[in-house]
């Protein structure tokens, strides 16, 4: 069981000036900010991020979505992180996720829905190594 999990706030997220609301619903959930930033992701950047879905029909209107404003990936750590962080964030479709869910709150719709999180410890690993470097995640990481 992992203790880390990446989220991002998408641009949609950012954009409804969400990210206060959304960030306390997070920290209040238990988890901690370990690493935090705000980037505008280029075409190549959502692209890799977003590597296995290169197949499907609907990436290249995600990678619109991605790159149509800046983002804030967030590095989180809790106990049991990756699974507790899906259950507080909801289903990708936002019409199926449960009440009190972030989606449920503040998602329009299965695309713009306002918040990422990692599916699993091995991804999560390598979604953070994304967007932080090993030496801001050793300084703020405690193990
Ligand atoms: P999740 O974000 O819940 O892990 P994924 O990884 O299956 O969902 O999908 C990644 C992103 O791709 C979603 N957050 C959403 O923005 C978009 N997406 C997924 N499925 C669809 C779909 N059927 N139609 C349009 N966009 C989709």
């Amino acid at each position: 069981m992992g203790n880390r999990t990446l989220a991002i706030l998408k641009p949609d997220c950012v954009r409804k000036n969400l990210i206060g609301q959304v960030i306390t619903k997070i920290t209040e959930a238990g988890f901690k900010v370990k690493g935090m930033k705000m980037v505008r992701l280029t075409n190549e950047s959502a692209g890799g991020f977003y590597e296995i879905h290169k197949e499907r029909p609907f990436f290249n209107d995600l990678l619109a979505y991605m790159t149509s404003g800046p983002c804030v990936p967030i590095a989180l750590e809790k106990e049991n992180a990756v699974e507790d962080f899906r259950k507080l964030i909801g289903a990708t479709n936002p019409e199926q996720a449960e009440e009190g869910t972030i989606r449920k709150l503040y998602a329009e719709n299965i695309e713009q829905n306002i918040i990422h999180g990692s599916d699993s410890d091995e991804n999560a690993a390598i979604e953070i190594a994304h967007f932080f470097s090993r030496k801001e995640l050793l300084e703020n990481y405690s193990d």
